[in-house]
């Protein structure tokens, strides 16, 4: 095994030869972008692999997510999670819409669909809920208390592609569900992102507003935005489509193995792997306790010092940044639980090509006691 810097993640990268077939393709048709082709039938792939009825590309997961709102018309607050990244709140406020942040559940991390309802004000116009790490919201509580109090919900499925809850996939939850497919994503095409839509008439709109406000060449009816995937893109997802399963099913391998080597380690704690039925295994969030040896950010740092790149995904918490620490629900009070994972959360490299000596390394790095 090689000394190279161990990352959190490396994008997966299918052969590429493959790539460059969809290239020569480009170059002969010269269709750069604006829905060609390779767009299109990136769309259609997606839809079936994901079991999804309509997908609207995106060149990346925040102007999807800001796009969503859009879609919407969702104006006035939001309720939403202060653990997760900075893009979830930030296309809030590209809105004018006021972020409400609610605690999360200390055992899923996800939005706690417990504190939602005291959130609730006469202003609230929807739920802004995060698949934390890929592991799915309580999506039924959610949309019990959206249907009760009238209110939109828009996921952040930023980490979710491909997961499955009990009922079929994740994304079909909500009025819409917005991926990333950027590079340190389990499904990337380098930079990307993508709106689940339940409906043709939806995707239409979004379709429109993802390419300026046109709905014909002479109407422009909404000032959309400049949303579009391009053919570049959309012809590596292709690519990468082919390979998903095999990519997902190394990701897992990594997940089992950090798992049984780490199960002894005192103050190290996995996140239980529960509530989906078809995991991605997208990151490997570990809770550093204070029955082990280091603080978090030491057992961060003695990493680095070895060359592996850990990440504190998400600290500082989004209700921590100036733009949003003077909210009054950015009240580190009322957020007890997500400054609590904020301060223990240490996600490992996880990756396809992590090798499992690479595994057994950064284990035993977490395994030695004390300061390096
Ligand atoms: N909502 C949620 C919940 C999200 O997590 C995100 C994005 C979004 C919305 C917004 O979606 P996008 O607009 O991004 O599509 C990364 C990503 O930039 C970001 O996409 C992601 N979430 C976030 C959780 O992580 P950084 O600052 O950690 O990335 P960076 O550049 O430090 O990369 C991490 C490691 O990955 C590097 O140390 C090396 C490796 N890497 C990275 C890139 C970009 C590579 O090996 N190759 C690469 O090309 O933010």
């Amino acid at each position: 095994m090689s000394d190279k810097p161990i990352y959190v993640t490396q994008p997966f990268l299918p052969p590429l030869e493959e790539f460059t077939a969809y290239l020569e393709r480009i170059w002969e048709n010269k269709t750069l972008t604006n829905g060609g082709p390779f767009h299109q039938q990136l769309e259609k792939a997606l839809c079936e692999y994901l079991g999804v009825n309509h997908i609207a590309l995106f060149n990346n997961g925040t102007i999807a997510l800001i796009t969503a709102l859009q879609a919407l018309k969702i104006k006035g607050e939001v309720i939403t999670t202060p653990y997760s990244f900075v893009a979830t709140a930030h296309s809030l406020l590209w809105n004018g819409i006021e972020p409400v942040f609610v605690d999360i559940d200390p055992n899923t991390l996800n939005l706690d669909p417990s504190k939602i309802e005291a959130a609730i004000t006469s202003k609230t116009t929807a739920i802004m809920p995060v698949h934390c790490y890929g592991h799915p919201c309580n999506v039924e509580a959610i949309q019990e208390i959206a249907d009760r109090h009238n209110l939109k919900v828009i996921y952040d499925a930023a980490h979710a592609f491909g997961v499955d809850c009990h009922c079929g996939s994740v994304l079909n939850h909500g009025d819409l569900s917005v991926l990333s497919f950027h590079a340190t994503k389990v499904f990337n095409t380098f930079e990307g992102g993508a709106i689940v839509c339940p409906d043709a008439k939806t995707k239409r709109h979004i379709d429109q507003l993802k390419n300026f406000g046109f709905v014909d060449e002479v109407t422009v009816d909404v000032a959309g935005i400049n949303g579009k995937m391009s053919e570049v893109n959309a012809a590596f997802g292709l690519v990468q489509l082919n390979h998903i399963d095999a990519a997902l099913d190394g990701r897992k391998k990594v997940d089992t193995l950090y798992r049984s080597l780490l199960k002894d380690v005192v103050g190290i704690k996995c996140l239980e792997d529960t509530g989906k039925k078809v995991a991605n295994y997208s990151y490997f969030p570990i809770l550093v306790e204070q029955d082990y040896p280091l603080t978090r950010d030491e057992l961060y740092q003695k990493l680095k010092d070895c060359n592996i790149y850990a990440r504190r995904y998400f600290y500082p918490l989004i209700s921590q940044f100036p733009t949003y620490k003077n909210l009054n629900s950015s009240n580190s009070k009322n957020l007890l639980n997500a400054l609590d994972a904020s301060e223990k959360v240490l996600c490992l490299p996880i990756y396809p090509d992590l090798e499992n000596g690479e595994i057994k390394k950064i284990v035993n790095v977490i395994n030695k006691d004390g300061k390096s």
